[in-house]
């Protein structure tokens, strides 16, 4: 039944086939996101929280040429070490890395891609891609906005960094029909920041609304997923000022080597991080195990609906 490409591990599969709650997990972030063992050691504490709120926690991955939904331990721990060296696998790369049987790691979109395949609709991750700063005449923007209004997933993130050009990344949303929540705020925060600046159209309050939301769209036949941006626990949140300042830098220094295309983000994310050193790794951390427990609670009201 599932698509000949796709490995829904054993665990996942039962679950799903219960109509137990399931949540999605990025690798991207695993392979790019975190030098190892960090990254590592975070990926299974994730999962340990997806349980400990009531969900089967699926990490997503390309492995030798298959699309799995839920790794081992083993697959996560070769996906960390091998780090850099794996393919970060957006839309666009998926048939030339299955063909060739390659690794991939999953952004956003794939992770969207393989987990609306194998039938989970709630996604938790730390930030998404978005219009970048000087997208007017880069046209650079990142294909997770457009898996968002295609894929009937549902993104916890903690919104996203000012890496990005947010008013635009904002604008691009409300044309493609996403609908763009702040958990328990108002305003879009900025991942290492509660706030932006930036305001979203709705506020909810509680995973039950997150789910009845869900679950309304997908009744209304409406295409596309949910946005929801979880602020990062006040106790891990950066200075503005510092974190600004380096993602300043950042981006002046990109512009200077002329970095572009898929190099882009990961660049600029590497740069934040070298300038920051370890305050905005383990903020980093943080985020993604608060997003990790609003997820698999969402995901635990979406499966009484
Ligand atoms: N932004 C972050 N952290 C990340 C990413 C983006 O703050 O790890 C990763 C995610 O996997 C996201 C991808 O889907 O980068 C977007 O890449 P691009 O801008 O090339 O589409
Ligand atoms: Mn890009």
């Amino acid at each position: 039944m599932y698509n000949s490409y796709l490995d829904v591990n054993p665990e996942v599969a039962a679950a799903l086939a219960a109509g137990k709650p399931v949540v999605a997990l990025e690798s991207t972030i695993i392979s790019h996101g975190m030098p190892y063992p960090q990254n590592v050691e975070t990926a299974l504490a994730v999962e340990n929280i997806v349980r400990e709120n009531g969900a089967v926690p699926a990490t997503i991955a390309i492995l030798g040429g298959r699309l799995k939904a839920g790794l081992t331990k083993d697959e996560i721990e070769y996906l960390g070490k091998a780090g850099q060296k794996v393919t970060k696998a957006s839309r666009r790369d998926l048939p030339v890395l299955v063909a060739k049987g390659m690794d991939g790691a999953t952004t956003v979109t794939t992770t969207m891609m393989i987990a609306h395949m194998a039938g989970i609709s709630i996604f938790a991750t730390g930030g998404i891609g978005g219009v970048h700063r000087g997208a007017e005449t880069t046209m650079d923007i990142s294909a997770d906005l457009e898996e968002l209004a295609n894929t009937p997933v549902m993104v916890v993130c903690a919104g996203a960094k000012a890496i990005l050009d947010l008013g635009l990344t904002l604008e691009y949303l409300e044309t493609h029909g996403v609908p763009v929540i702040g958990y328990g705020t108002k305003e879009l925060p900025a991942f290492y920041t509660r706030t932006s600046g930036f305001g979203v159209d709705y506020e909810l309050d509680t995973p039950e609304e997150l789910a009845k939301t869900f679950k309304v769209q997908r009744d209304l036949g409406l295409k596309g997923g949910i946005l929801v941006t979880n602020p990062i626990p006040a106790e891990y949140s950066m200075d503005p000022a510092v974190i600004n300042r380096a993602i300043d830098e950042a981006v002046a220094q990109s512009v200077l080597e002329g970095v572009h295309g898929k190099a882009a983000t990961p660049y600029l994310l590497a740069k934040v991080k070298e300038l920051t050193g370890g305050e905005s790794l383990e903020s980093n951390i943080h985020l993604v195990f608060n997003n990790a427990a609003l997820a698999a609670k969402t995901a635990a009201a979406y499966a009484k609906l």
